[in-house]
C-alpha cells in the first residue's frame, strides 16, 4: 500500500491542477455500457481503434491484472482568451504545448520520485492512448462528475482539463475519493448549443456529427450536411464548454501557443514535412495540412466570407483532392464572378472524379450547371468532346 502522503509529494513539483487515485480496476459504474452502446451504434464514427478495443475498455482489469490503483491527475487549459488566427478558431487545448507530452512527462517523473521510495512498483503511463476510460476513472477518483455534454466538470474548476492517468501495481492508502453527484441539474444549455446537435441526449455524444472529431480525428471528407455548421471552428470545439454556467468563473492562465498560428495562404505554401515543422509540439499537428486547410476552406463557406474567395481559389488549385474537394463546395456557397470562372476553369482539366463531383454541384448550386453531366474526368471523354471546354455539350 503507497500511503497518500508519499503520492502527494511525488505529484506536488508537477504543479498538476487535479489529482486523485481511483480503485483498480475501477468500480461498477454505467461508463462500460455506455461505451458499448455507443461503438454498436457506430457513434465513433472512423476511429476503429475505439471498436478495436472495446473488449479491452471494458474490462480493463484483465488487461492490466497487476494494476492495483490509477492515478488521475488533470491539466488546466481554461485560458484567457480563446487561440484564434487568421480568423480562425481553435480548441482553447490548443494554447498549451501538446499535452500529451506535457502530462507524459510530469507522470513520468512523479511515477520515478515514487519508485524511489518503492523500487518493486510497477507503473504505466496514458494521455489518451490506452485503452481505458478515463473519464470514468476521473469520476471514481472524486475529480469532478460527468456533465451532460460528456465532460468532466470539476465543480467551480470547470471542464478545461486534459486528463493523464498512470496505473500503478500497488493500491494507495488514503481516504476513499468522495464521487461527486451531478451537479448538472436541469440545465440543457450545452445540447441547445451544440451546432450540429451531436449531442444526441444527455452524456451521449454522436461522434460523427461533433466538430471536434470532424476537423480533427476524421480523414475523409466532412458530411456535405455538417460542412455549414463549421462556423469558424477549424481545430476542435469548446462550444458546449463555454457555455456551460460551472466554467464561467474558472481560472486561467495565459497561452503558451509554440508559434503564431498560420494564414491559409500559409499552410497552402507548405507542404506535409513543413506542416509537422511548424507544428512541432502543438496538437495542432495531429489534423494535417490537408485536414487543417480542409477545414479552413470550409470554414470560408459555411460563414459566407465572400471577401476571402481568393484564398479558396487558390485552395482549389491545391495538390490534395481532398482539398480542393472542399474548396470546390465553399465557392459554391460563396457565388460571385470569381468563384464561377475558378470552378469552371478546373471543372476543364480536374481529373480526380470526386473533386469534379464536387465542382459539379458547385456549378449547379450557383445555377451554372456544367454542360457535361457525369463525372468524367477530361482524358476519358469521347474524342468527339470538346476536352477541357466547360460548355461543351453532354456524352
Ligand atoms: C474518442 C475521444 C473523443 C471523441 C469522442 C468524445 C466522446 N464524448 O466520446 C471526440 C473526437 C469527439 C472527442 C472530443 C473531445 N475530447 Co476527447 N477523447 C476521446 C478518448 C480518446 C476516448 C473517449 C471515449 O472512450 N469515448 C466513448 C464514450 C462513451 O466514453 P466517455 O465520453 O469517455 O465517457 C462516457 C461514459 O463515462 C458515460 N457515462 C458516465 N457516467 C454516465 C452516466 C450515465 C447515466 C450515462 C448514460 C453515461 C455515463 O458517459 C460518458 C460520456 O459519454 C478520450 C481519452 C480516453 N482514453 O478516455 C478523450 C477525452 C475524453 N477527450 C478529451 C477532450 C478534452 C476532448 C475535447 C474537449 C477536445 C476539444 N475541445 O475539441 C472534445 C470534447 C467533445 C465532447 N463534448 O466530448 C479529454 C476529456 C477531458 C474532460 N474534462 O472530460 C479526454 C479524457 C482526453 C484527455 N486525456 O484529456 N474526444
Ligand atoms: S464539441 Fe462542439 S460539436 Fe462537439 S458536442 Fe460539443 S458543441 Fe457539439
Ligand atoms: S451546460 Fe449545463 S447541462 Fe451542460 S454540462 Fe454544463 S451544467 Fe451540465
Amino acid at each position: 500500500m503507497i500511503p497518500w502522503p508519499q503520492i502527494q509529494e511525488a505529484v506536488a513539483p508537477e504543479k498538476l491542477d487535479l489529482v486523485g487515485v481511483a480503485p483498480f480496476p475501477p468500480e461498477p459504474s454505467p461508463a462500460p455500457q455506455a461505451l458499448a452502446d455507443w461503438v454498436a451504434r457506430g457513434y465513433h464514427g472512423t476511429m476503429h481503434y475505439m471498436a478495436r478495443t472495446l473488449e479491452a475498455r471494458l474490462h480493463p482489469g484483465e488487461r492490466f491484472s497487476w494494476a492495483r490503483s490509477a492515478l488521475v491527475v488533470g491539466l488546466s487549459y481554461a485560458l484567457r482568451a480563446r487561440p484564434e488566427g487568421d480568423g480562425f478558431h481553435y480548441s482553447r487545448y490548443v494554447g498549451l504545448r501538446d499535452y500529451h507530452n506535457v502530462l507524459r512527462r510530469k507522470l513520468r517523473r512523479v511515477f520515478r520520485r515514487l519508485r524511489h521510495e518503492r523500487p518493486r512498483l510497477v507503473g504505466r503511463i496514458y494521455v489518451d492512448t490506452g485503452p481505458l476510460l478515463e473519464r470514468d476513472l476521473a469520476y471514481q477518483a472524486g475529480l469532478g462528475w460527468i456533465g451532460k455534454n460528456t465532460n468532466l466538470i470539476a465543480g467551480k474548476q470547470g471542464s478545461y482539463f486534459l486528463l493523464g492517468v498512470l496505473l500503478l501495481s500497488e493500491a494507495v492508502d488514503g481516504p476513499a475519493p468522495s464521487r461527486w453527484p451531478d451537479r448538472c441539474g436541469t440545465c440543457t444549455r450545452c445540447l441547445e448549443a451544440c451546432p450540429t446537435d451531436a449531442l444526441v441526449a444527455p452524456r451521449l455524444l454522436d461522434a460523427r456529427r461533433c466538430l471536434s472529431y470532424l476537423t480533427i480525428e476524421h480523414r475523409g471528407p466532412i458530411p456535405p450536411d455538417l460542412r455549414p455548421h463549421l462556423g469558424p471552428w477549424v481545430f476542435g470545439c469548446d462550444i458546449c464548454q463555454e457555455v456551460c454556467p460551472w466554467n464561467r468563473a474558472v481560472a486561467y492562465r495565459a497561452p503558451e501557443p509554440p508559434a503564431p498560428f498560420p494564414t491559409l495562404r500559409q499552410v497552402l505554401a507548405m507542404d506535409d514535412e513543413a506542416f509537422r515543422r511548424y507544428f512541432q509540439g502543438s496538437a495542432v499537428k495531429r489534423a494535417g495540412r490537408d485536414g487543417l486547410l480542409r477545414n479552413m476552406v470550409t470554414s470560408i463557406g459555411s460563414r459566407r466570407l465572400t471577401h476571402r474567395v481568393q484564398e479558396v481559389v487558390a485552395a482549389l488549385q491545391d495538390s490534395s483532392p481532398l482539398v480542393r474537394r472542399h474548396a470546390a463546395w465553399a465557392l459554391g456557397r460563396l457565388g460571385g464572378s470569381e468563384a464561377l470562372q475558378a470552378l469552371r476553369e478546373r471543372w476543364s482539366r480536374e481529373t480526380d472524379p470526386e473533386v469534379r463531383r464536387e465542382i459539379q454541384a458547385a456549378l449547379r448550386a450557383l445555377g451554372h450547371p456544367p454542360q457535361e453531366a457525369s463525372g468524367t474526368p477530361p482524358e476519358r471523354r469521347r474524342p468527339d468532346g470538346p476536352a477541357g471546354s466547360p460548355s461543351g455539350p453532354g456524352p
